[in-house]
């Protein structure tokens, strides 16, 4: 479409201006709703609030909201597929880079990342007896700046300005010399924000859980879900700052001419190193917390212990370990050479041996256990196949000589959908069936959620089994089109076919949510007869919760007081727990800085500076403003 404009003429793609059109008038219907309803109070103490699980449902709630988006994407990149010679309507120009790049990064960074660090917030602090995170402030402006980065990369559509260069912004096509539109501006900065707010994340949860667990839960004590952030939480501390720097160099060689990663003296390859010493942890970011999950639920629903509790903890820890030592598996075809090739494989491989002890761990749970097959424990079982699945690719794909022919083909877009999806999303919704009691009071339904489960994992496999075969038969990944003579139609119409079975399963969800939130009774504090402390406290778990704090004497603890129909010891002689306040600057944080990203990337500088001091200033206002000022002498004193 174009437009006249001042003389000139203005160019906006059609799906743009659809864009336009649905967001000014959902806006305008959202407002009519708050003002109506009279949610604005609530909307305004949201904003202010620090405490863990509300911050844990809005991470929840705009998780599931880039969830539509990122969808959607797929959802489009597959219409594209569906046959050869497309010419979908959005299909203009290089739509179909934007897409791919949008679909992967906001899949990545905002929607299972906040998704899972929503659930951590939520389940974590209750699990291990805490009363809220050691920072809540902190916790706070973590949420806000992921927001804040989120909004930052959706913005660029409606500019026409997406970025297209991939979720791994690879270098040379990322710079400005190959992408000169502010598109990849975007996304070095929203990704800078957000990670921001991850590694502020991973400091609290760490702090938490090494300082704020309930009297008696020793490590060796503790639910393996917070095992599982404690763990990675570390990975984030590594590796979100490697993805800094190199998002921060890239920024130099994109806006100040400098040449880090092409030219004479820089290369491609370097940034491919740091991008990918951040991105294969980031893969395990986002499967240990599932594996947490789903441990936790294995076990209640299996009426039983975890099986081999240590070996399930040390197989976390030496995959998050391993998981620094693989990323060139992802740059076999680059020429680093056989010994590197040949070293990168072996540690890859090596990956599957804790991997396989935790499958086999969660199958001897469920042995000879008491099952309960409900919505939860349907998504751990779907889970069990469907990584196996993804794993045994893994392997094949780490065969440097054999990668030279899977590389950025289908097959690799199979794999890692098998691992992603099979472990995090999997996760998730497994994750918020269980504890959706903790969050809003109320159980979902059963029937739609296996319903939606169903749905789900048949339409999961109908789209992803087939890559592999398409991805073998030399399909290539990123590319938009195919024609007649690749035989490749059928397998993409049966993707397609899958995809939005896939897609329509989440309607389930929404009428399910819809449906609980209209009809569902309250229920109890522990509606699955659970065997960790967050089913001692009250559903929704209300703000200081654990007065007085149980003492643990074992693993499981609730459960074995309640088989041995005893109440869980406490005592009220305990350190003082975090200070939760209401406040704003949090929310004001996040919108200088990204007032500041603004105006670096269109290079007006008089707005960057303007929120570059705004964001020096709050942060000075907060260093002199501290809540917890009388109580660090309280708490010297109880440490003596
Ligand atoms: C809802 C169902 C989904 C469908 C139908 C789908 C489909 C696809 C397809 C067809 C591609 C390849 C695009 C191309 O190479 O041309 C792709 C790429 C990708 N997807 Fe998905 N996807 C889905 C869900 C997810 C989820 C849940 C995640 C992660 C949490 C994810 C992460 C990615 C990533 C990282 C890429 C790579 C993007 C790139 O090449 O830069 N996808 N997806
Ligand atoms: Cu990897």
């Amino acid at each position: 479409m174009t437009i006249p404009f001042f003389g000139g003429t203005l160019f906006v793609p059609s799906d743009v201006v659809a864009a336009w059109g649905l967001t000014i008038i959902l806006g305008i219907l959202m407002a009519i709703y708050v003002w109506r309803k009279q949610k604005l109070p609530l909307i305004w103490s949201y904003m202010r609030t620090t405490n863990h699980r509300k911050i844990g449902t809005l991470y929840v709630l705009f998780g599931v909201l880039f969830f539509l988006r990122a969808g959607i994407d797929a959802l489009l990149i597959r219409l594209q597929l569906a046959k050869p010679h497309s010419e979908f309507w959005v299909f203009q120009q290089d739509k179909y880079n934007e897409l791919f790049t949008t679909h992967g990064t906001m899949m990545i960074f905002f929607v299972a990342m906040p998704l899972l660090i929503g659930l951590m917030n939520i389940a974590v602090p209750l699990q291990i007896g805490a009363r809220d995170l050691a920072f809540p402030f902190l916790n706070s402006v973590s949420f806000w700046l992921f927001l804040a980065g989120a909004i930052l990369f959706n913005m660029s559509f409606f500019f026409n300005s997406a970025p297209n260069a991939g979720w791994t912004g690879y270098a040379p096509l990322s710079t400005d010399t190959f992408t000169p539109d502010v598109g990849n501006d975007y996304y070095v900065f929203s990704l800078q924000i957000s990670g921001l707010g991850t590694i502020f994340t991973a400091i609290n949860m760490i702090v938490t859980i090494i300082r704020h667990r309930a009297p008696g839960m020793k490590l060796t004590r503790m639910p393996l879900f917070p095992w599982s952030a404690l763990i990675t939480s570390f990975l984030i501390l590594v590796a979100f700052p490697v993805l800094s720097i190199g998002l921060y160099l890239l920024m130099f060689d994109r806006m100040f001419g400098t040449g880090f990663f092409s030219g004479e003296v820089g290369s491609p390859v370097f940034w491919q190193h740091l991008f990918w010493i951040f991105g294969h942890p980031e893969v395990y970011i986002l499967a240990l917390p599932a594996f947490g999950i789903f441990s936790d639920i294995i076990s209640t629903f299996s009426k039983k212990r975890i099986f081999g509790y240590p070996a399930m903890v040390l197989s976390l820890a030496l995959i998050g370990f391993l998981g620094f030592m693989v990323w060139a598996h992802h740059m076999f075809t680059v020429g680093l050479g056989p010994m590197a090739n040949t070293f990168f494989a072996i540690t890859t491989m090596l990956i599957a041996v804790p991997t396989g002890i935790k499958v086999f761990n969660w199958l001897f749970t469920m042995r000879g256990g008491v099952i309960r097959i409900t919505a939860p424990m349907l998504f751990s079982l779907g889970f069990i196949p469907t990584f196996v699945m993804g794993g045994v690719t893994g392997v094949m794909l780490s065969v440097a000589a054999a990668n030279f022919q899977y590389h950025d083909t289908h097959f690799v877009v199979a794999h890692f959908h098998y691992t992603i999806i099979g472990s995090t999303i999997l996760g998730i919704f497994a994750g918020l069936y269980y504890w959706y009691p903790k969050i809003t009071g109320k159980v979902l339904d059963e029937t739609l959620g296996k319903w939606h489960f169903w749905l789900f994992l048949i339409g999961f496999h109908m789209t992803f089994l087939p890559m592999h075969i398409t991805g073998l038969q030399g399909m290539p990944r990123r590319v938009y089109t195919y024609s007649y003579g690749d035989s490749l139609f059928t397998l993409n119409l049966i993707s397609t076919i899958g995809a939005f079975i896939m897609g329509s399963s989440m309607l389930f969800v929404a009428w399910n949510v819809y449906k609980t939130h209209k009809y569902g009774k309250k229920v109890g504090n522990d509606p699955w007869n659970g065997r960790t402390l967050e089913w001692t406290v009250e559903s929704p778990s209300q703000e200081n919760t654990f007065h007085p704090m149980p003492v643990v004497k074992e693993m499981d603890p609730y459960w074995y007081a309640k088989v041995e129909g005893r109440t869980l010891a406490s005592t009220t002689n305990v350190r003082p727990a975090p200070i939760a306040v209401e406040t704003i600057k949090p929310l004001l944080i996040a919108v200088s800085m990204s007032i500041m990203s603004l105006g670096m990337i269109y290079s007006w500088y008089w707005m960057a500076i303007l929120g570059g001091i705004s964001t020096f200033a709050l942060f000075i206002i907060r260093s002199e403003t501290d809540e917890r000022k009388k109580d660090y002498w309280e708490e010297a004193k109880s440490d003596e």
